[in-house]
């Protein structure tokens, strides 16, 4: 049965500093599967279907140019309860109040430059896998043998 999907993302920042691999290790680590990944650029439509609930605020504009700036590594993992677990490995989206332990309190510092994006709920997860992955690109039989040793 297939479990919880969801987005996350290596934004420009986190790739131009070499944490790809960091990053990734994370979650591999905490026990997610990876289902689908790619280096890309994000265009400027994209940027703005993703980021679309931000239209109109002032960091708006900011934000596109950032996130379309540089290479990104869309991910899509997959696990019980894979969005909230996604999220407290990226921890708080503002570094300052991210948690030691989590990327944005290890390797953030600036709101503006937090390295990661996951996704914040189900419709969400649904709506960004959408945005930046075809249905060919993400696996749907490759079953761990490790699955056992991690979900009862
Ligand atoms: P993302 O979407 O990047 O994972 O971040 P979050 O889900 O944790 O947070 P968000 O949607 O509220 O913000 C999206 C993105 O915008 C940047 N941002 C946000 C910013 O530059 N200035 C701001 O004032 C806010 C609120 C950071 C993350």
């Amino acid at each position: 049965m297939a479990e919880e999907r969801t987005f996350v993302a290596i934004k420009p920042d986190g790739v131009e500093r070499g944490l790809i691999g960091e990053i990734i290790g994370r979650f591999e680590k905490r026990g997610l599967k990876l289902v689908g990944l790619k280096l890309m650029t994000v265009t400027t439509s994209k940027a703005e279907e993703h980021y679309g609930e931000h239209k109109g605020k002032p960091f708006f504009d900011g934000l596109i140019k950032f996130i379309t700036s540089g290479p990104i590594v869309a991910m899509c993992w997959e696990g019980k309860n894979a969005i909230v677990l996604a999220r407290s490995v990226i921890g708080a989206t503002n570094p300052k109040d991210a948690t030691p332990g989590t990327i944005r309190g290890d390797l953030a510092v600036d709101l503006g430059r937090n390295v990661v994006h996951g996704s914040d709920s189900a419709a969400s997860a649904e709506r960004e896998i959408g945005i930046f992955f075809s249905k060919q690109e993400l696996l749907e039989d490759w079953q761990r043998t490790i699955h056992k040793w991690i979900v009862e």
